[in-house]
């Protein structure tokens, strides 16, 4: 998709925060550091839109972007970072959640993880909650670049192993992946706004 325009347009603990607009919306999750704010960014061909830091727990509150005047992408807080930290899980939950249930107009999770990382029960429950949301779930497996090709595809395989479904390779540093994961966002941002199918 050729991207015209890319505006931040507010950050949100909760829904009096999210925007009034509706449009089709897509979020982006994953544990702290996999690289979530630089995917939005290489995705958008953005440099500096979305806020990124070597420090985890960098993005802390769910931040809305405006992509072509007319789609939602949004950023959320990572989870993992807190780790031990009860209140700090106490306060990220909730958000995440309410979020995913109730935000009008989201379509996907992106689920984005590191190719490096073997996956846990955090994103095990991912995937399970953007199924019981009836959101679509896109697994992307970040960082590819840090590995070799083989290497890369060893880890691909053990993602989907662990996971259930095999994840788009990614390198939000160079690029690596990109066409394939806008082919898998455009045909939900085309398919407006109807209320999403949740299973019983
Ligand atoms: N080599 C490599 N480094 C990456 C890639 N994506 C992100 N990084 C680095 O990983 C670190 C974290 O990136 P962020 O985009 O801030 O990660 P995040 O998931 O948004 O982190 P939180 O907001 O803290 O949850 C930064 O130092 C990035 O430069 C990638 O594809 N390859
Ligand atoms: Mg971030």
């Amino acid at each position: 998709m050729r991207i015209h325009n890319a505006a931040f347009v507010t950050s949100a603990a909760d829904d009096k925060g999210w925007p009034n607009d509706i449009h089709p919306e897509i979020a982006f999750a994953g544990r702290s550091n996999v690289g979530k704010s630089s995917l939005i960014n290489n995705l958008l061909n953005r440099k500096g839109l979305v806020k990124t830091s070597a420090e985890p727990g960098k993005t802390r509150l769910l931040n809305f972007f405006l992509i072509n005047e007319k789609y939602f992408f949004t950023d959320l807080p990572g989870y993992g970072f807190a780790k031990g930290d009860k209140a700090e899980i106490a306060r990220w939950k909730p958000m995440i959640e309410n979020y995913l249930n109730g935000r009008e107009g989201l379509k996907a999770l992106v689920h984005i993880v590191d190719i490096r990382r073997e996956p846990d029960d955090l994103e095990a429950g991912m995937a399970a909650f953007a199924a019981a949301a009836g959101l679509e779930h896109i697994l992307v497996a970040n960082k590819s670049d840090k590995l070799s090709k083989t290497a890369a595809l060893k880890s691909a395989r053990e993602i989907e192993k662990a996971l259930g479904k095999k994840p788009i390779l990614y390198s939000a540093h160079t690029g690596a992946g990109k066409d394939v994961l806008w082919k898998a966002i455009t045909p939900l941002l085309h398919g407006g706004v109807s209320p999403r199918t949740r299973p019983d």
